[in-house]
C-alpha cells in the first residue's frame, strides 16, 4: 500500500510496530534488546511461520547510519511483504518455516529522529563525548572488529568516530548482546545501508580472505544478476575491503567473526544521483530489489543448514 511508499518519522514507526503486532498476533512478536543513549526503545519484531519443529533464525538491522533512510523503509516493506505473502509465495513462505527473521527497524533512533528535525545528513548516533562537543559515534565503526585502525576516526567530531571503546554505544552493546544472547539460532546477518547499490560480505576490517569467500561470492553474484534481470539495476558485489574501502568496526565483519558465517551488507539505492536523499517514489523498487537479494541469501543458507 501507499503507506510503505513513504518515509516515516520515528513516531510513526513505533506506532507501526505495536499496530503490527497487534493485527499478526499470530506471527510477530516484539522484544525489547535496549535503548538508545537519549533512551529511546530499540524494538525487534520477531516474525515466525509454522511454528513446530526446532528453528534457526536470520537478522536484519535497518538504519545503523541516520540518515540512509531507505534502510529503514526496506525493513517495513519486508514485515509488510512476508506478513501480505506468508502462505501465498512459495520462497517467503519457506523462509519463514525454516528461519525466525528479527528485525531491528531503526538501529539508531536517536539519530534518526535528529535528521528529521536538525540536520538531514546526519549519520552517527547522538551521545555526548566527554572532553568534546561534538555528538555522536558511527555504529558501523562501533563494533569489535579491528576496531578503530585504519577507515574509521578517533576525534569525536568526525563522521567515522569509532567511539571510546568497542561497543561504548548502547545501540551496539544492545546488537551485539541480543545476536549473542542468541549464538545457537541466528545462522545469517544482514545489515542494511545506502546508497551505492552493492552487496557486501566480510571483510571490510582487512584485506583478508574469508574461508567461505566463494561461496558467499557465488551467492551475491546470482543476487546481483538477478537484480540485473529483473529491474535492470546494477549491484557491485565482493568483500567489503576490495569493493567499497577498508574499514574496521563494522557489524558485519563482528558478527562473522562471531561465528555467523552467512553476514552482509547491502547498499541499496542509488548511486549518486540523488544519494541519501533518494525519493520516496524511488521506495517500491529499490525495496524489491534488496528483498530479492535477501530472498536469495536466505534461501541460500536453508538449503546449506
Ligand atoms: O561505511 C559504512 O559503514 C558502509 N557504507 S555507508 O555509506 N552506508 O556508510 C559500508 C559498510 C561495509 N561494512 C563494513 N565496513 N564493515
Ligand atoms: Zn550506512
Amino acid at each position: 500500500g501507499v503507506f510503505y511508499e513513504r518515509y516515516h518519522s520515528l513516531e510513526d514507526i513505533y506506532y507501526w510496530i505495536n499496530k503490527t503486532k497487534q493485527d499478526h498476533s499470530d506471527m510477530v512478536k516484539v522484544i525489547l534488546i535496549g535503548s538508545s543513549s537519549e533512551k529511546r526503545p530499540l524494538y525487534v519484531l520477531k516474525l515466525s511461520g509454522r511454528r513446530d519443529e526446532v528453528k534457526r533464525a536470520m537478522w536484519i538491522d535497518c538504519g545503523i547510519h541516520a540518515r540512509e533512510w531507505i534502510a529503514p523503509a526496506f525493513c517495513m516493506w519486508f514485515v509488510n511483504y512476508a506478513l501480505a505473502f506468508y502462505n501465498q509465495n512459495t520462497e517467503i513462505t519457506d523462509i519463514l518455516n525454516n528461519m525466525d527473521v528479527y528485525i531491528l527497524t531503526v538501529m539508531n533512533p536517536d539519530g534518526y529522529k535528529y535528521t528529521w528535525t536538525t540536520d538531514r545528513m546526519w549519520r552517527k548516533n547522538r551521545s555526548s563525548n566527554k572532553d568534546s562537543d561534538c555528538f555522536g559515534a558511527d555504529l558501523n565503526r562501533n563494533f569489535d572488529a579491528n576496531w578503530c585502525t585504519k577507515g574509521a576516526s578517533d576525534n569525536p567530531c568526525d563522521p567515522t568516530y569509532c567511539g571510546q571503546f568497542p561497543e561504548s554505544e548502547p545501540e551496539t552493546q544492545a546488537v551485539a548482546r541480543f545476536l549473542r544472547s542468541h549464538k545457537d539460532t541466528v545462522k545469517l546477518y544482514l545489515s542494511i545501508h545506502s546508497y551505492s547499490q552493492m552487496l557486501l560480505f566480510p571483510y571490510s576490517c582487512s584485506y583478508d580472505e574469508i574461508p567461505n569467500h566463494n561461496e558467499l561470492f557465488e551467492v551475491v553474484k546470482e543476487a546481483s544478476t538477478k537484480i540485473r534481470r529483473y529491474y535492470r539495476t546494477n549491484y557491485k558485489y565482493g568483500p567489503g575491503a576490495k569493493t567499497i574501502y577498508l574499514a574496521p568496526g563494522g557489524s558485519d565483519d563482528w558478527a562473522y567473526n562471531f561465528g555467523i558465517k552467512y553476514s552482509f551488507t547491502f547498499e541499496l539505492q542509488d548511486r549518486g544521483r540523488y544519494g541519501f536523499l533518494l525519493p520516496p517514489s524511488f521506495i517500491p523498487q529499490a525495496c524489491n530489489e534488496a528483498l530479492l537479494a535477501t530472498k536469495i541469501i536466505a534461501l541460500h543458507v536453508i538449503k546449506k543448514l
